[in-house]
Formats: C-alpha cells, structure tokens, sequence
C-alpha cells in the first residue's frame, strides 16, 4: 500500500528498512524520532499494544516511577512546553499518557507496529544486512534493514523461581508485569507478595490498605527511603520552564543522569554535626539523594557505607512498632552494603507492618517449599490465599537481549556467545554482531543512570555513527575484539573499586539461577562515560571496524 511504501519497500513480503528498532520505551522512541529526522526510513516494532516500555507493561496498583519530573522525560522542547505532570513522580498511567504525548507531537504512530515480537535477527552476509522475523497477530512478518537497534531495555524477561506446584493453584498466581489491563478487584481478598524489590514495596503499600489479609515474604531487605512524593496544583510545575534547557544540558554532567551529584567530600572529611546535618538534610529532600547525592565514598569504603546504613536503620526502625518485625526489616547489623542493591523509594511501607492484617514472612527462616491448591506451604506451615503475586523481578539487563535469536556472520547466537559473561564495546555493541547497537543494556551506566537521559545520550552516539557511515558510504560497523575484552575488564575493574561485588544483587546478576556472576552495569558515571563516547567519535570510531 502507498502508506507502507512510506516505511519502506515490500518484495515478496519482506519489509526492507534501513532501520529496525526494537522497544517502544525511551530508547526506541528517541531513536525513531531522530533517525527519521535524519532521513532513514526505519521502523520501530514492539511486543506491547502501545507506548511505554516498562510503563506499558507494569500497571500494578503502586507503580509509579522513582525518578523524579523533569528529570525522567525527554528535554525536547516540543513536548515540554505542551506537557504538565500532576505529580513530583508520576505514576504509571500518567507516564503512558506521557508517551501518547510524544508519539503525538514527534507523529511516531505511522512508522510504529505494536503487538509485533522480535523473534530472530540473522546477518546476511552478502547484502550486509540484518534479517528480522517477528511474530504478529496476523503471523509472521519479516524485515530486511541495515541496521537493526533492539531497545529492549533492562527488563523485558520476567523472572518466576521454578516453584513446584503453581498450576495447582485454585486462585490467581501473577507477575506484576503482567497486570491485567482492566485491573483486579483485590477488596477484602487474600494476598501474598512474594519479593521485597522496587515491585514488592510499591505493590504492598498500595494493597494493605484494600485487602483483608496480606503477606509480604521477604528474603532481603529493601533500604528504601522516603519518596517525598509532590502534588502540583494548579499547573504549577518543579521550576519554571524557562530553566528547563539548562536543567537538561546538566544533567548529562553528573554520576547517575540526575540533577544532583554526590558531595565532593568523603564521609569522615565532616565532624559528626556536620555528617548528620548532612544526611538529615538529603533525607528531608527524597528522591535519590540519601544514595546518589551523598558523599562520595558511600558506595567505596565500608566504614563510610556502614555509617550510612546506621542512619537509614535508625530512622526507619523508629517507623515500626513491633519488635521482631523490626528487626528483620531493619537490622540492627548491616546484612549488605548500602545502595549495593536497588533502593527504592517509598511512601508509607514501613508503617504498613504496623497493621494487624499484614504480616511479614521471612522465607530465610521458613522458605517457600511449594505452592499448593490453596496457597503458600512454607516450612512452618501452609497458608490460605485468594492471590499469590510473584514480584520477583526480572531477567535484568541482558535477559531481554539473549532470549531474541540473534546471530551475527559466524552463525553463533548472541545468547551462546554471552554464555559465560557479557562482552560489549561501551555496552552498546558486540563483536561479532555487526550494525547492532542497543541502549540502557550491560556494561553501560543503565540503572545508575536516569532512562531519559542515557537514552538520549546513547541515542544520539549511534544515530551520529551511522550518519558518519552514511556521509563515508560505509556499510559496515563491527566492535573490535580487543577493545571488547578491554571495555569488560575496564567494568569490571571500576564495579571491584566499589562495594557492589560484595553483595548478592540484580546488578551482579545474582537474581538468576545458573546466571554468571559479573558486573552488569559500567559504574564510573554518566559524566565520564559521556566523555569515553565523545572521545572515542573524536578518534574516528577507534575500537570499531568500519567498512
Ligand atoms: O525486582 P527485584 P523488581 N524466593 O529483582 C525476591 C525497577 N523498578 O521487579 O533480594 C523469595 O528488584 C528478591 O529477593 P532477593 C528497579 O530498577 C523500578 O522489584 O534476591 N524471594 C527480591 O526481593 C528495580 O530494581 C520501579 O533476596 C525471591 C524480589 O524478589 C527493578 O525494576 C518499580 C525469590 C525481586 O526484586 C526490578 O524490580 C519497580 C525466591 N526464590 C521496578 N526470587 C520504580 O521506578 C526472588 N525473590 C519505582
């Protein structure tokens, strides 16, 4: 038809593009936009009915995002100026009307499929080009395209344990990523989370308050802090607009893509006043700040970490009545390094075990031995529920890259290949696997960096290659194999700097049985890998092979 011919040829029913882009998240959505404006036809598909990325997918009562507004969005003016958030940090529907926005304003929905996975991706040597089979609700669909950008960002695969007995059931077993649309009457019900994550917290707050009866099994603590949530009234926003372009341009010069950076000053540089004026004060402002904008060896040094976690412990232990439950949500000893393991941000979690109807399970002590006709059989005993929703997170940062059959010239999968560890040049790209570049994924900043902003970031590193290939007439880019193993050890170097290592996490790839143990995420911060991929433009693509 003459709409499809806009997106790119048809021969034999194969859609030949110069670009495909997986993801209809903040990486894929930034990628179409600007790969259009600069004149590629290209086409983004998405496994999901719509816009959003994450936002699409997880509507369970809670979520919401813990970045805060106007960091999470994109700095284009042409949305900003038409857009007002209602609140400090938004919850997921607001953030999928956010998305309708800008798929309005920049007219994304012509070049978007939805409903439409990404099964395979095969090279073709001859042509140079990327073969994409996707599954669609009317059958398979194949594309042909230079380039091919999946943007499946850091949690696309869920991830449920292998307990024996979830068929058997006879209520409802879910992962909150797969909330149903039209939502579930959770009122006066039983329900058990299992999982303590971003997920489990959010989830646990927003149901106590509906349900009759609720358990929380929790293996680890989550050391979340207060959100200080805001409402804006009357249009009133966070600042005035006119400091958004300069609040933008900021945010690329910090750790973690936020408007704030750590305090340039180790933690026992400061007296004791000092210290905990300065931690009174990043926890009175909510947000990251208690983690990403404290002092500088938090995440470094043992004794600056265990300081920390003391004031977390003790504010937290004075919101939580019960005594045996107060211990096991907030030890007195340190169980792991603090903001090692994801933080979240909460509103009222810890009050919520103040509650007769909620109780805490901790499955160290009585695990989870199956789950049966009624409910839970723990090693204690088995209990009854209506609900059993498994918020234990996801396949991160590389599970939904390696479940796509993706195979580069040497016919090797990219999940064979990252069999025993994850190689990328600059996290974007893999030897081997020629005109593939992907955002927010391994070896990259991606959960210490805020999505908007690496995603523009990285965007537009890629989209400037291929526009240099273009103006070169090359056809071809590949990372080198010895800048890979030097980008792997490099992460790796600057994650043992650190205390992540020393605790079990997501980040390490823990979470996954059989997973290997590395470090998933480049820590050096956004501000110095923003730097690492100028340079490497400057230098003419130095680690790639162009051809
Ligand atoms: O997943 P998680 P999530 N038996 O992996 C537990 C982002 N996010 O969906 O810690 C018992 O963090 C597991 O225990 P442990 C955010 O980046 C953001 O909550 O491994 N428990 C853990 O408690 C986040 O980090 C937002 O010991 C088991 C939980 O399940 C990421 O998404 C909101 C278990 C999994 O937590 C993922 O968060 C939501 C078992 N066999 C998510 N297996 C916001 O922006 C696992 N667990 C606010």
């Amino acid at each position: 038809s003459i709409a499809n011919g806009l997106n790119g040829l048809h021969l034999n029913g194969v859609q030949e593009l110069d670009v495909l882009i997986i993801g209809a998240g903040f990486g894929g959505v930034w990628q179409l936009k600007h790969l259009r404006d600069a004149g590629y036809k290209v086409k983004l598909v998405e496994g999901g009915g719509d816009y959003g990325g994450v936002w699409y997918w997880n509507r369970y009562p809670g979520a919401r995002v813990d970045s805060a507004v106007p960091s999470y969005e994109f700095s284009d003016p042409d949305l900003w100026k038409t857009w007002t958030w209602t609140q400090r940090f938004p919850g997921s529907a607001e953030l999928r009307a956010y998305f309708a926005h800008v798929a309005d304003v920049w007219d994304l929905r012509r070049d978007s499929q939805f409903d439409t996975s990404v099964e395979s991706a095969v090279w073709d040597g001859s042509e140079a080009k990327w073969t994409i089979k996707a599954k669609t609700n009317q059958g398979q669909k194949v594309f042909k395209a230079r380039f091919f950008l999946p943007n499946t960002g850091f949690a696309a695969k869920r991830y449920v344990p292998d307990w024996k007995g979830i068929g058997s059931f006879r209520g409802k077993f879910l992962h909150p990523s797969s909330w149903p649309h039209e939502g579930l009457d959770l009122k006066g019900k039983k329900v058990a989370i299992i999982g303590t994550g971003s997920t489990g917290v959010q989830l646990a707050t927003d149901l106590a308050p509906l349900v009759s009866e609720l358990a929380v099994f929790q293996r680890t603590i989550n050391t979340c802090m207060p959100m200080r949530q805001v409402d804006y009234e009357d249009g009133a926003q966070a600042m005035p607009r006119e400091e958004y372009p300069a609040f933008f341009e900021a945010r690329t010069d910090s750790f973690s893509g936020f408007d704030f950076n750590f305090i340039g000053r180790s933690t026992f540089d400061d007296d004791p006043e000092t210290r905990r004026a300065t931690y009174e004060k990043l926890w009175a402002e909510g947000d990251f700040k208690f983690w990403l904008a404290t002092y500088q060896d938090m995440l470094f040094t043992k004794d600056a970490n265990r300081e920390a976690y003391n004031f977390w412990r003790d504010k937290t232990r004075a919101k939580i009545r019960d005594p045996q439950v107060r211990d096991l949500l907030a030890p007195m000893k340190q169980p792991y390094s603090f903001g090692c393991k994801r933080i979240s941000l909460e509103n009222g979690y810890f009050e919520i075990f103040n509650e007769p109807h909620v109780h805490l399970v901790d499955v160290n002590s009585t695990p989870i031995e199956e789950i049966t006709f009624k409910g839970i059989k723990t090693s204690e005993k088995e209990c009854e529920f209506d609900y059993i929703i498994s918020a234990t997170g996801f396949d991160s940062m590389t599970g939904g890259l390696k479940q796509i059959d993706i195979r580069g010239p040497s016919g090797q999968s990219l999940s064979e290949h990252w069999k025993d560890g994850t190689y990328t040049n600059l996290g974007m790209s893999v030897s081997g696997f020629p005109n593939m570049f992907f955002t927010y994924g391994p070896q990259a900043p991606s959960p210490f960096c805020n999505g908007p902003t690496c995603a523009q970031l990285q965007g537009d590193w890629i989209i400037e290659l291929m526009n240099h290939m273009r103006d070169a007439g090359l056809k071809k880019v590949e990372a080198k194999e010895e800048n890979v193993k030097k980008w792997r050890q490099h992460v790796a170097d600057v994650a043992n700097t650190s205390l992540l290592p020393s605790t079990r996490s997501w980040y390490m790839g823990d979470n996954i049985p059989g997973k290997p143990r590395e470090c998933l995420l480049y820590l050096g911060g956004v501000t110095a890998y923003y730097k690492k991929l100028g340079d490497t433009a400057a230098n003419g693509y130095d680690g790639f092979k162009l051809e």
